[in-house]
């Protein structure tokens, strides 16, 4: 079911729930601002998320409500994943999805990281 990017953060979504020790996770990196992990269902052959510590639904809610040391300290971490992944070389990509025509389903905030092959194009549209 996507998600509406402006309701309120619902803190037993699955990423607040590993972000609280309750699911298992296959971390590659935790900082005090964000923690990093592989997709459950990779689309391609790197697959990571990054998710701030702190409740933010989307990438609206957190550019909105985030303080400048949690951006900060998430955007940091982002591009810390991709060098330690060693991913700066060969490329990567960065998706946040947002809200309904994005076909977000996870309401806490995450960016994937895809690398690991030429992705193609930006967009494959379902029509
Ligand atoms: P999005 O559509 O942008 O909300 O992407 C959500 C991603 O989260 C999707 O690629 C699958 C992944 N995902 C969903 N549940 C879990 C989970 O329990 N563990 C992990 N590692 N990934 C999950």
């Amino acid at each position: 079911m996507p998600v509406n990017a402006t309701l309120p953060y619902d803190d037993q979504n699955i990423f607040a729930r590993i972000l609280r020790g309750e699911l298992p996770c296959s971390k590659v990196y935790e900082d005090d601002w964000a923690l990093a992990f592989h997709d459950i269902n990779p689309q391609a052959p790197v697959h990571i998320l990054v998710i701030p510590k702190a409740p933010f639904v989307s990438w609206d809610d957190f550019s909105a409500r985030g303080s400048d040391a949690q951006i900060a300290g998430f955007i940091r971490a982002v591009g810390t994943v991709a060098r330690e992944q060693g991913l700066v070389e060969p490329g990567y990509r960065l998706l946040a999805n947002t809200g309904p025509d994005s076909l977000q389903e996870v309401p806490h905030f995450h960016v994937h990281i895809c690398a690991g092959k030429v992705l193609g194009r930006m967009i494959v549209s379902p029509d």
